[in-house]
């Protein structure tokens, strides 16, 4: 009897895939919606900014829950394919650069550091800051949108870049249409590998002990099992990870991709009301940042970091060289429709703003303003922030989509 009921559990689970259900996303997207709509009404009043992009027009960017598996297949194809076109960097400037996903990651980390700060007080700040200058934010709004570019143009990608849209798979990230290891994911976990456990901000100031997951070594299911990453590790999330030739990680260092996909970080930080909690409980871009950005010192991770966290591994948990998995650019999407929704919940007042200083490890730098540049590298020409503020074209900037 007993034999027979194990049997019987074991025949239902290998024969009928249970079907995942993501938990409630229905604050963050009504939130979003309510962005889209008071959006078009400024629109419809203030005319669209410049002479080309409308609401009409405006490429849209769509949950990756929301895709068939035939979508999410072309997506990952396109993924593949960059990983495969040649560099454009130099090798004077990254030697371990071999392809055009090389550059993406190079750019990240070499502006991580001009952002930053460099020398001696680098791993100050990345350990004791991390990713704190919301010009960094600012910054990745350009940088995932000049990657979904090259994925159209270079890749024959005839889609738009879509998003994890956190509050669904905060219960349960390993069951995931995104990380279930299946070939429309976007790969599974690592194999299990001991680590011990990261320390937010850091070792020496251990406010919050992110304990292992089942995970740790390499991404061993779905279609990036064999994805190599070069560069990095530059901060790399735990100790005895393969060491890069340069202090800077652009050196040559080929190895597997390593993931600890951790729930204990994606059901603390980033459930429906965590978004909630960030979008509808701040109303000036200072005390917005602040907040997704997290209080360690509370206890407190935020939305960017436990994304970055609920990932982790070589390199997801590595500050710099993070966008070497792939799945960074699905997280980042989210954390531009997270400031997105912000902002177009009071278009006219939120939309060209930006507080805080330029650097966190340098209490005399100055503030961020509209007229600082983002550069990327060899990827895109450089543009002001002003033109980074608006998805619609506003100040004469290039971006013209939507999130739905
Ligand atoms: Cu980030």
């Amino acid at each position: 009897m007993r034999f027979f009921k194990i049997l019987a559990v074991a025949v239902t689970s290998t024969t009928a895939a249970v079907k995942y259900t993501p938990a409630s996303s229905s604050i963050t997207d009504s939130l979003a919606a309510g962005a889209l709509s008071s959006f078009e009404d400024y629109v419809k009043v203030q005319g669209i900014y410049n002479g080309t992009c409308t609401m009409a027009n405006a490429a849209v960017r769509r949950d990756w829950d929301s895709l068939t598996a035939t979508e999410r297949k072309k997506y990952i194809a396109a993924v593949q394919c960059i990983s495969t076109k040649k560099s454009i960097t130099p090798r004077s400037i990254c030697p371990g650069c071999r392809t055009r996903y090389d550059d993406f990651l190079a750019t990240h980390i070499n502006q991580t550091m001009t952002i930053h700060g460099t020398g001696n007080f680098l791993a100050w700040y990345v350990l004791e800051s991390r990713e704190t200058s919301i010009a960094d934010r600012f910054r990745h709004r350009y940088f995932t949108w000049t990657y979904e570019k090259a994925l159209r143009e270079e890749c024959g990608y005839d889609d738009y870049q879509p998003y994890w849209n956190w509050p669904k798979y905060a219960l349960d990230p390993l069951d995931s249409p995104l990380f279930d290891g299946s070939d429309a994911s976007m790969s599974g976990n690592g194999v299990y590998e001991y680590h011990e456990p990261v320390c937010i901000p850091s070792t020496s100031t251990p406010y919050i002990k992110v304990p292992q997951g089942s995970g740790g070594g390499c991404v061993s299911s779905g279609p990036f099992s064999n994805f190599t990453v070069r560069l990095g590790p530059v901060s790399p999330a735990w100790s005895n990870m393969s060491t890069n030739p340069r202090p800077d990680g652009l050196g040559y260092n080929p190895r597997c991709l390593r993931r600890d996909i951790n729930p204990w970080i994606s059901t603390g930080w980033t459930k429906d009301v965590d978004v909630d909690f960030l979008v509808t409980g701040t109303s000036d871009i200072l005390s917005f940042q602040n907040r997704m950005q997290g209080d360690f010192a509370a206890g407190y991770v935020g939305v960017h970091d436990a994304g970055h966290m609920t990932i982790n591994g070589d390199p997801g948990g590595d500050l710099f060289a993070s966008p070497g998995d792939p799945t960074f650019y699905l997280h980042h999407a989210q954390i531009d429709r997270t400031w997105w929704t912000w902002q177009n919940l009071d278009t006219p007042s939120r939309t060209f703003v930006v507080a805080g200083s330029t650097s966190m490890i340098n209490a005399s730098a100055p503030n961020t303003t509209l007229d600082d540049m983002i550069d990327l590298g060899f990827n895109a020409p450089a543009i002001s922030l002003r033109k980074a503020m608006s998805t619609l074209g506003g100040a004469g900037g290039p971006f013209c989509y939507i999130y739905r």
